[in-house]
């Protein structure tokens, strides 16, 4: 019975780890959505361009098709943020080809120049569909080869543009990158990044979020984070290999602000654990805000929904391992 019991667990472990390794936000995170307003929206109320863009790379060795699959695409119902009346239209793109996810434009940090340059896969509107209220729209299936064939990335890269084309509502939505039509099933090996993120934080106060910016160049001496109405909710705590913990400067309200972090060459060639903490008295709900990070040049790190390296453990004072 005990090894039944024992198996069945195991089992279970097993296939979560499986099925939950390629969601954006990923498990590592723990945030609840990603958010994107439509453009009638006011800036107060989190998102200030009203734009997300993902990631998304294919092994080379994954020839297979792949399908990217959007959680609660509608805005209406549950799992959105209602202003008024529900009025939102949102587009949600696939793009894949040259200049897709290598233009300096699609990493940067507005709706400039050609950050939409590549060829359209498939794209789809949604406004407030109750067919789609928690569930799952599946875009595919696509070739992994109509990606566009990055080598430092080890395989194909897909770019998926969400855009609030109009209303005033807050579009709530989780992605995913499957191996199938009608499950969640991890691309081996296939991961997501994003430069930029805007989300909708926990309201309850236990939870802890995350995010990994990977710091990959040796070059870098300090990076920059920079976020957008927190409404003051908390902490944002850099943690890594050679940090135990160090503050970062929060938002108020409608509010930028940045602070700089000084990296250490311990932490070259790892991910950083910037730690989303809630104000304890939980009175701040649903808060969206919008963070990220640049290098002293000012362009962008990268964020892997999965951190890189794994989840980065404090190893103590840099000069204690030379003991
Ligand atoms: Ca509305
Ligand atoms: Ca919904
Ligand atoms: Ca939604
Ligand atoms: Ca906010």
């Amino acid at each position: 019975m005990m090894t039944k019991l024992l198996k069945l667990l195991v089992l279970m472990l097993l296939t979560t780890a499986l099925v939950q390794a390629q969601p954006v936000p990923g498990d590592d995170e723990n945030i609840p959505n990603l958010i994107t307003f439509g453009a009638d929206g006011e800036t107060s109320w989190g998102d200030p361009n009203f734009c997300q863009i993902i990631f998304f790379t294919v092994p080379e060795s994954h020839t297979a098709p792949i399908y990217i699959k959007v959680y609660d695409p509608d805005c209406g119902g549950e799992n959105d943020e209602l202003q008024g009346v529900w009025n939102t239209s949102t587009c949600f793109s696939i793009y894949g080809g040259q200049g897709s996810c290598s233009n300096e434009d699609a990493k940067k940090l507005n709706l400039d120049g050609d950050y939409d340059e590549g060829t359209l896969l498939a794209s789809k509107t949604f406004g407030d569909e109750p067919e789609y209220d928690r569930s799952w729209y599946t875009f595919g299936p696509i070739n992994p080869s109509e990606g566009e064939y990055l080598p430092e990335e080890g395989g194909y890269v897909f770019k998926v543009i969400v855009e609030g084309l109009s209303g005033d509502d807050g579009n709530m939505y989780q992605l995913f990158m499957s191996t199938q039509m009608d499950e969640l099933s991890e691309v081996e090996g296939g991961y997501a990044f994003y430069y930029k993120y805007t989300i909708r934080l926990h309201d309850n106060p236990r939870e802890l979020s995350h995010i990994y910016p990977y710091v990959n160049d040796s070059s870098i001496v300090s990076i920059k984070q920079t976020n957008f109405d927190w409404d003051n909710d908390g902490w944002i705590i850099v943690r890594s290999v050679a940090t135990a913990g160090q503050m970062m400067k929060i938002s108020k309200d409608d509010e930028w602000i940045s602070s700089l972090y000084t990296i250490k060459p311990a932490e070259y060639n790892t991910s950083l654990d910037i730690q989303m903490k809630k104000h304890p008295s939980g009175s701040i709900r649903n808060n969206n805000v919008v963070i990220y990070f640049e290098n002293q040049y000012g362009e962008l790190l990268k964020s892997y929904s999965v951190p890189i390296g794994g989840v980065p453990k404090y190893k103590g004072k840099p000069e204690a391992e030379e003991l």
